[in-house]
């Protein structure tokens, strides 16, 4: 019966009760799950209000912003300084941290990506928002980047919501995964997806193979086996998915298991590789840990990466285990 379901703010007390909590968590995921719903109303508006095309500045890492990138930043920021629950903030969007005015007493910091894979948006393909939860280490100073650079082992939290044919909010305490689905009608989010798990194995791959050419040796070869089908060593057909917004490649393999990529190449190893530690690999892994699933950098578990700045890339393999352990292991093979 829908009317049964639970909402998520009764999820998150139901978790505060089990863990004895002082009630500032569930405060502090109320107010992302509001931004989640502002940034879905903007998303859905789209063309309609002027939320397409470019907003005619870059940001830090060089990239042009859209509208909707800016507005999902500062939606972000405005609703989550409201609680005074977080010490300070930090976005893909923003250069430096973010100082939570008036919130001495804010326990926690937030890293957050307002709208993954925007260069989907004018194509009206799903976009999401990624965030991760970390607490504020005793004597820090929330000001400094210095405060949140902690491997993502440590992460009280982590989450994304999919802006997709419906808005979904995924997320994770340490204590699995479990997915909620957006009434638009009744304005809230409602447990649909309880205790998500990947499959060990798969038949699908994803990653952006016009990058073939840059390709380490053990990436290359995982592909080609893959691409070798029935008749390769593999001895099974592989079907191949790239939606180029991480959020709704994840959504897939928490639905139906598979693995994603975006490892390093002699190209983007330059940077360090192209997606960002701390407000999208860290969150999506620990997600993916959760359910079961497995996520590396091809050489070391992404979780226990050491931080060393706000807007560091990584290498990324997520998914079923028993797949992302195959790669894992023809790094080692070739000794890379
Ligand atoms: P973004 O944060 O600028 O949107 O970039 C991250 C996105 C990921 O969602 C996605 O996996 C990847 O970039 C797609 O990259 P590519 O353009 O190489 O396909
Ligand atoms: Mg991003």
């Amino acid at each position: 019966m829908p009317y049964k379901r639970i909402t998520l703010t009764h999820f998150l007390l139901q978790e505060q009760r089990r863990l004895g909590g002082s009630g500032a968590f569930t405060s502090l995921m109320n107010d992302i799950l509001t931004a989640c719903k502002m940034v879905s109303h903007e998303v859905n508006r789209g063309a309609l209000v002027g939320n397409h095309g470019v907003a005619g500045t870059v940001n830090v890492q060089d990239e042009e912003q859209k509208p909707l990138d800016v507005l999902a930043n500062d939606i972000f920021l405005h609703m989550n300084a409201l609680g005074g629950n977080y010490a300070a903030m930090a976005s893909e969007e923003l250069e430096d941290v973010h100082a939570v005015k008036g919130s001495a007493d804010g326990k926690y910091l937030l890293l957050f990506d307002p709208l993954d894979g925007s260069s989907n948006i004018d194509v009206n393909i799903s976009v999401g928002s990624i965030f991760s939860i970390l607490r504020l280490p005793e004597g820090a100073d929330p000001n400094s980047a210095n405060a949140f650079l902690q491997p993502g082992v440590q992460q009280v939290c982590a989450g994304y919501a999919l802006y997709g044919s419906s808005t979904m909010l995924v997320l994770t305490t340490g204590n699995g995964v479990n997915g909620f689905t957006l009434d638009r009608d009744v304005g809230m989010f409602f447990l649909t997806h309880p205790n998500m798990t990947i499959p060990a194995d798969t038949k699908e791959f994803a990653i952006n193979a016009s990058r073939a050419r840059f390709w380490e040796a053990p990436v290359k070869r995982y592909v080609d086996e893959c691409l070798a089908g029935k008749e390769g060593p593999r001895g099974k057909d592989f079907n191949m998915r790239w939606v180029a917004s991480m959020v709704a490649e994840v959504h897939r393999i928490l639905i139906r298991g598979g693995i994603f990529m975006y490892p390093a190449d002699v190209e983007n190893i330059k940077k360090g590789g192209k997606l960002r530690l701390m407000y999208e690999a860290n969150p999506m892994s620990f997600i993916v840990e959760q359910a079961g699933g497995a996520s590396t950098t091809g050489r070391q578990r992404l979780m226990e990466v050491p931080p060393t700045n706000l807007h560091q890339r990584v290498p990324v393999i997520l998914g079923s285990k028993n797949e992302v352990e195959r790669l894992e292991a023809y790094h080692r093979e070739v000794g890379e």
